[in-house]
């Protein structure tokens, strides 16, 4: 039997786990490290891990006689199947009150579920998104944990101090029951999702519609970076236009990778947690079908040789002051994405009864993580100074905001139309801004036509609650429809 000697252990020794584990170990936690193929165990002690505090485990019996109480066993491992599979190995070994978590990138549904398992076993759960990539995992991760808050107490101290800092305030905090840290994750990722297309955009304008070089593009977004939107994607964006393999290289590397992106992950779960919790996160959305267009290569290729668009291209007008356009529609266009986000995260909130605090989970996002942006900080110090803030575009500094890219935005949607490049980003938040301030919109007509080939009933403006049906045609009946919808 070992001494109880690690404050905490880490199951998973891939990248993620590698790095966390240091991390801990740089912040004067001892850490246990354990991982499925156990010669890699042996293998890190001796390479990274050597001359630190780090200790090591035989099998799974051995880890859990090394650690603390209550134990605190981490896992980050291959979401899925994986996790499913050392939960059940871990609770014989464990005991009441020690704590399980999950630090992978799980489907929240899936730490909803181990969570009430757990709960029925008298062991913690706790499902934490992890987000700041091998980088972030080693110097200072954004960190997203929630589930049985009886836990938090107990992990506090470990995750705030291997987390980013902004200002001295750690990117980590509780988030709430159940699978919210999963679910404020797979949110951060979607609209990951919808800032990388939204740099996408600007680039194919400035590209095709400006003929810009890479080196005049590279500088925009490094100007970019210096204002409202400086943030790591902006940077990082800069810095891909103008890298090149070799000093001597014709091309830059941007332009020899294919253009087609994959949607497997989180920003597509985003998109059906938006059809599913009902919360038109249209941006999120239009970014996982860009990556679905993207991916029809040969169709696309084929499609240009018969597919004619306008007779140019070629943007015609005050280049300087397009390019200023461009940034001010991304920048709307940002704003609506991160509104539509936290519309959907309030919504799921509502219907999981879950108790989410708005303003934390922008701090979250401000450090460590991909999204992470001077701009997070504004939307903090809205949810700060409103904490019941129904939506972005309401506070002030939005609704200001909005208001001085508003002509730009509309230019460079019309402009983009007008010259045959595709914008579905920058064109669904501009339809979603004006959408969302229009007291009335269409729907009243989609309800006459579907009490008209249907009988559904409508619901009357003047009366709300009240449903009726009308014979529009004079040949249908009175009786009203309860089941065929449309
Ligand atoms: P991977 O996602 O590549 O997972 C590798 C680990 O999972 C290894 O320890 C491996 O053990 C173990 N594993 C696998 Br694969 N299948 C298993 C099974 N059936 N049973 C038990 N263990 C199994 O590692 P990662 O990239 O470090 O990511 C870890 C988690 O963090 C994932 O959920 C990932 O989505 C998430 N994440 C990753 C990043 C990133 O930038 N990579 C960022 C944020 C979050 P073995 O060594 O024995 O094969």
């Amino acid at each position: 039997m070992s001494e109880p000697v690690a404050d905490i252990a880490l199951i998973g020794l891939a990248v993620m786990g590698q790095n966390i584990i240091l991390n801990m170990n740089d912040h004067g936690f001892v850490v246990c490290a354990f991982n499925r193929t156990v010669e890699k165990v042996e293998h890190f002690l001796a390479n990274e891990a050597k001359g630190t505090k780090i200790v090591g485990a035989t099998s799974m019996e051995d880890m859990v006689s090394k650690l603390k109480s209550p134990r605190r066993v981490m896992l980050l491992v291959k979401a899925g199947a994986a996790v499913d599979a050392f939960i059940d190995k871990l609770v014989p070994l464990l005991s009441k009150g020690d704590i399980i978590i999950d630090g992978g990138n799980s489907e929240y549904q899936d730490t909803n579920r181990r969570c009430k398992a757990l709960a029925n076993k008298g062991l913690l759960y706790v499902g934490s998104g992890v987000s700041g990539g091998e980088e972030g995992a080693r110097y200072g991760p954004s960190i997203m944990p929630g589930g049985h808050s009886e836990a938090w107490p107990h992990i506090k101290p470990i995750f705030q101090a291997i987390s980013a800092k902004v200002n001295d305030e750690p990117c980590c905090d509780w988030v709430g029951d159940e699978g919210a840290g999963h679910f404020v994750k797979m949110v951060h990722n979607g609209i990951e999702y919808g800032d990388m297309q939204l740099c996408c955009e600007a680039y194919h304008l400035m590209k095709d519609s400006l003929d810009m070089t890479h080196d005049e593009m590279s500088q925009v977004f490094t100007e970019w970076n210096k204002g409202e939107l400086d943030s790591f994607l902006i940077e990082i964006t800069s810095e891909i236009l103008k890298f090149k393999e070799k000093e001597t290289d014709s091309e830059y590397l941007v332009e020899r990778i294919k253009d087609t992106a994959g949607q497997k992950g989180t920003g597509k779960w985003t998109a059906i947690s938006a059809l599913e919790y009902g919360m038109p996160v249209t941006l999120i959305g239009e970014s996982v079908f860009a990556r679905c267009l993207s991916s029809l290569k040969d169709e696309r290729v084929a499609a240009s040789k018969v597919l004619d668009g306008p007779s140019t291209s070629k943007f015609k007008g005050d280049r300087k002051q397009f390019i200023e356009d461009i940034r001010k529609a991304l920048y709307a266009s940002k704003i609506v994405s991160y509104a539509q986000g936290f519309m959907l995260m309030r919504q799921a909130a509502k219907e999981l009864n879950w108790s989410l605090n708005y303003g934390a989970i922008a701090l979250m996002w401000r450090g460590g993580c991909i999204i992470r942006s001077r701009f997070l900080g504004n939307i903090r110090e809205a949810f700060t100074k409103n904490p019941e803030l129904k939506n972005l575009l309401m506070d002030d500094f939005f609704k200001k905001a909005i208001l001085d890219c508003q002509h730009s935005w509309r230019v460079v949607v019309s402009q983009a139309a007008m010259l045959g490049i595709p914008v579905p980003a920058f064109s669904t938040a501009l339809a979603f801004y004006d959408g969302y301030r229009h007291a009335m919109l269409p729907a009243n007509l989609i309800q006459a036509q579907r009490d008209y080939f249907g009988a559904h009933t409508y619901e009357l403006l003047a009366n709300p609650g009240t449903f009726q049906h009308t014979n529009w045609t004079g040949r249908g009946g009175n009786v009203s429809s309860s089941t065929y919808d449309a």
